[in-house]
């Protein structure tokens, strides 16, 4: 089965879950995209719900197939998040941030009553870090920042490159209007020690890490669909 294939078949089991009246955190990227599509048709045969996306990108296309947006302004409280996932851990922490969104996506998920990740799963591993950490910067002091962090992980043993998100020619902007440094670390086998320690760089707006946020994890293979629960 191809990847598209297998994020549909998440994005339909979390679909399960989400009930009328429901208030939505609504994720960003190709999976979540397919959980958009899907909520698009039960809201036309008449599913009532108010999604608050975590992306402009997201935004647009809840527009574009006619899901009603809220924001969190309008609405503080989400009764559900579904988003999609880099890296997902037994214990259900997550790498987040490859599309870019993760400050929105950890802001709408922490007010949310419960946090889905759905993804295929190729996903799912043993120690999160093969895929680089996004951590998101403020543009002031970008070069203190990169340097405050390569220490901070340093005291932690970890080491590898940090490196400034581009597009093109051009620092990558988030809809924040902040800069992304991805961090190759490899493995994170404190992910806990690593996101306190972040935290702790003034510079340094919001990271990738998401622990205890999400309960459950929907991962689409070739021998079905399983879900994970912390
Ligand atoms: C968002 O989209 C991100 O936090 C994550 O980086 C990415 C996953 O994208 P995809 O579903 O396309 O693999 O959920």
């Amino acid at each position: 089965m191809d990847a598209k294939s297998l994020k549909i078949k998440a994005a339909a089991e979390a679909l399960t879950h989400v009930k009328d009246g429901m208030r939505l955190g609504i994720g960003t990227g190709s999976t979540a995209e397919e959980f958009v599509r899907l909520l698009a048709e039960k809201v036309a045969s008449g599913m009532n719900v108010i999604g608050v996306p975590t992306s402009e990108r997201t935004a647009a296309l809840c527009r574009e197939l006619g899901v009603t947006l809220s924001t969190l302004e309008e609405t503080p409280q989400l009764d559900l998040t579904i988003d999609g996932a880099d890296e997902v851990d037994p214990d259900l922490v997550l790498i987040k941030g490859g599309g870019g969104a993760l400050l929105r996506e950890k802001i709408v998920a922490a007010t949310s009553s419960e946090m889905i990740v759905i993804a295929d799963e190729s996903k799912l591993v043993n120690t999160l870090g093969a895929f680089p950490l996004p951590i998101e910067v403020n543009r002031f002091g970008l070069a203190a920042t990169k340097l405050a962090i390569e220490r901070a992980a340093g005291k932690l043993g970890l080491a590898g490159p940090v490196t400034l998100r581009m597009t093109g020619d051009e620092a990558f902007v988030t809809d924040g209007g902040h800069l992304i440094l991805d961090a190759s670390f490899g493995r994170i086998p404190d992910t806990r020690a690593l996101s306190n320690a972040l935290h702790a760089i003034p510079g340094v707006v919001e990271h990738g890490l998401f622990l205890g946020l999400a309960r459950v994890a929907i991962l689409a293979g070739a021998d079905g669909v399983r879900t994970l629960r912390s």
